[in-house]
Parts: structure tokens; sequence; C-alpha cells
């Protein structure tokens, strides 16, 4: 490889992160309710964003990013049914402002893991009529925010937050019931169609899409049962969404019933990509469909355990080339303590995005998970993601070298070929 890789001049070159992991204080989501239960790491203060997010931005502007992903608290702004909190909405629209003082795009994120305690007591995204509560927000937050976003995130990552939170039982409500699990994955998608309608019926030219969480799966070894494992795998977590978008098909655990709403209610796909798992099948693996994943058995891992696969990004981005729509790359990143590491990490991942669009793959935007360092929902502030090191004492930000990095080749839409040497001889095997 000579020469340097270069990125489109209107690229988004951002960062991302979300409300409960950075902002501090969040006293009214179903996580703070389980933390306070000792079920799960108590994020307190977190990153103190709530009072420092000026500084951020700044910070993000001096380092030369040009977009931002984050997310509203709905619990922040709705923390008792009838209450709607004016003061957090201002707090919101101001970082919008600040965000465009620096000429850096938002991506507004609009339901990232975390709800209301009152919507959970209600029976959360078990009940499909509680998506009116969730559509009733959307209404009131796109109305507050409309005149500085230009792209929506409805939810993040529906089929992690359905998984974790009623198949594997990690996350709130800590279930495990594969019924349930495809009953809330189907509401949180009819919730990003009610959330897409109503934003676009804010404004047509409005950009609106879901994060979808792509994971590749790859059988153990080459026996037909491993394979159907895999392929089950990616089916339930992967092409369940990708068909109720692009077909309307939703999954049902014996039916699969057609839901004219959401399909195509999606301007672009948000790809959030970090990992591959590699899927034995194991009869005892019910929760999981069979598939027991052999993680972090790679060349190379993560803090987090998950194999390094770069070439997967590219995978996913040609898997959706078919689709005739953009992409943004809503995540991607890496927990490690060694910078240099995380440096190899974004050489590699955007040389996939290249590659992509030398393919004539319509990717408009890469955002780096994360800005800061932040808490890692089970794993708490262990694992380190940032860009910018936080101090979690005196909440100093501190950007690492991987920052300024990424800030040149934000500024210069090119990696220089010295990294790409560097950095890519691990990949080319
Ligand atoms: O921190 C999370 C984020 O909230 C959702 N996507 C994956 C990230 C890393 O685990």
């Amino acid at each position: 490889m000579a020469g340097s890789l270069e990125f489109p001049e209107n690229f988004l070159f951002g960062t991302a992160t979300s409300s409960h992991q950075i902002e501090g204080g969040n006293v009214y989501n179903d996580w703070y309710y389980w933390e306070l239960k000792n079920k799960l790491p108590k994020a307190g203060m977190a990153c103190n964003s709530w009072r420092l997010y000026g500084k951020d931005i700044g910070l993000m502007a001096k380092l030369g990013y040009n977009a931002y992903r984050f997310s509203v608290e709905w619990s922040r702004i709705q923390p008792e049914i009838g209450e709607w909190r004016s003061e957090a909405v201002k707090t919101y629209v101001d970082m919008l402002k600040k965000l465009h003082e620096h000429s850096i795009e938002p991506l507004v994120t609009l339901h990232h893991f975390t709800n209301p305690i009152w919507f959970i007591k209600r029976g959360g995204w078990e009940r499909e009529e509680n998506i009116d509560y969730f559509a009733q927000f959307v209404e009131k937050i796109v109305e507050e925010l409309k005149e500085y976003v230009r792209i929506w995130i409805t939810v993040n990552e529906p089929a992690v937050l359905a998984y974790m939170g009623w198949g594997s039982g990690e996350y709130p409500p800590f279930k495990r019931d594969a019924f349930l699990y495809f009953k809330v994955l189907k509401h949180l998608l009819m919730a990003h169609a009610e959330a897409y309608k109503i934003i676009k019926n804010a404004d047509k030219k409005f950009q609106v899409g879901l994060a979808k969480h792509f994971t590749i799966f790859q059988p153990a070894k080459n026996y037909f049962l491993d394979k159907l494992a895999a392929d089950t795998a990616n089916g339930s977590f992967n092409l369940t969404v990708v068909e109720a978008l692009e077909k309307g098909v939703l999954p049902g655990v014996f039916i699969k019933k057609k839901y004219k709403e959401i399909r195509g209610a999606y301007d672009f796909w948000g790809v959030n990509y970090y990992t591959r798992h590699i899927i034995r099948f194991n009869p005892l693996k019910i929760m999981s469909l069979f598939a027991e994943s052999l993680d972090g058995r790679g060349d190379e891992v993560t803090d987090m355990g998950w194999d390094i696969y770069p070439q997967g990004l590219y995978e996913v981005l040609i898997f959706l080339k078919k689709y005739k729509k953009p992409i943004i790359i809503t995540e991607n990143g890496i927990a490690t303590r060694d910078d240099d590491q995380r440096i190899c990490f974004i050489v590699r991942h955007l040389y996939e995005v290249w590659r992509a669009l030398k393919e004539n793959v319509d990717v408009r935007g890469y955002m780096y998970w994360s800005f800061i360092d932040n808490y890692e929902w089970t794993s708490g502030f262990k694992p380190r993601f940032g860009l910018v090191e936080v101090d979690y004492v005196s909440f100093e930000r501190k950007p690492r070298k991987s920052a300024f990095f990424y800030g040149k080749i934000a500024m210069n839409k090119q990696i220089e070929e010295d990294y790409l040497r560097r950095c890519l001889k691990i990949n080319q095997k």
C-alpha cells in the first residue's frame, strides 16, 4: 500500500457518547434504580458532562472534529409522567448552539438504553401501548430541538437492548425469556417507526435512522451445526432488524408479521461496529438459540475481551450496499489502556471504510466511540474507550495522543502513509 488514504471533503469525522454514560446525576432512569439496588455499577457523576459540556465541545473543536453524536436523556426531561422539565431541554439546546458555533454537526439520539422509572413501572417496552409514551416524548423534544438538528437517531441498538435485557438478562430488567426478547425488539422497532414518522412530519428534509449494532458471526468449524448456530445468531440479531426496516417483517417466535409502517422508515443506516463472534453450537445455550460465542480467542483482543476484526466493518458495509441508502458509522471504538493500539484500531477500521468507499458504498461519516472515557454499563468505569482521558475525581480531561491523531485525520480528510504502514501490516495476512 503506497500513499495516503483520502476521504471525501464533506465526510463527517466525529465522536459519540450517550447521556447516562457521561452526564452524571441521572437519577430518574431505570439504570439508576438498579444501581441503587447494587445490581449495576454506579454511574454517579459519570464524567460530569452535564456541567462540563461547554468545555467538551470546545475541546472537540480544538481537536478538529466536525460531528458529534450524543443522546438526550428522556428521564431527565420527563422525570414523571406529567412533568416536562424545560431547564433540561434548555441545556440540550445550549449544547446544540455551542456545537453550531464551532461548526460541529450534531447527531441526536432519542433513546440510548435508559428509560424513565415511571415508564418501566408501567411495563416499559414489554407493552405495545407504551410506545405512545415514547412517541409523546419524541413529539415534544423534536419540536424543541428541530431548529438545531438535521440528523436524528431514534433508537440505539434495539437488538442489543432487547437481548441484554430480556435474553441474556445482563441489563435491566434482567429477564431471560426468548419470547419477551422478540416482543421487546418488535416494540422497539415499532417505536422507531413512530419516531421516524414524527420527525419526518416536522421536516421532510431531516435525516432519520436508528443505530444498528452489527456483529459478524462466524462458525468455529466447518461443521453444519456450528454453521447453523452462526446463521441463526446472524438472523436473530442482525437480519431481523434489517428485514424489519426493508420489508416491514417483524420478528415473532413462530410467525413473522408484516408491519407496513416500519417498511422503508429510515433514511440512512446507522452502523455500530465493534467485533465478530466465533460461534460454536452448544445445545445448552437455549437463550442464545444454541450459539456459544468463543470470544477473545482472536489474534488481538480489546480490554473488553472482544476480538479485533476490522475486515468485519467492510463486510457489513458491502452487505448494506444493496439497500441503496447512505450509511453513517454511528459507533466504532476500542477499550484499551494502550493508546498506540487505539491509533492502529482507528487506522485499520478507517482503512475498511475507505475500501468500501472505493466500491461505491455511500458512507457519509464515522463516529469514534467514544469522545471521552465513560461509564460502560455493566463494566463501570474500568474500560477506557475515550480519545480523551477522564480523571473521575477531578473530572479533568486530558486528550490522549489518539485524540490529536484522529483530529489530524478529521481536518485533513486523510490518513498518512506512515500510519498505514505501521498499522495495516497486522491486517494484511
Ligand atoms: O458503550 C456502548 C454504547 O452505549 C453502545 N454501543 C457499544 C458501546 C461499547 O460497549
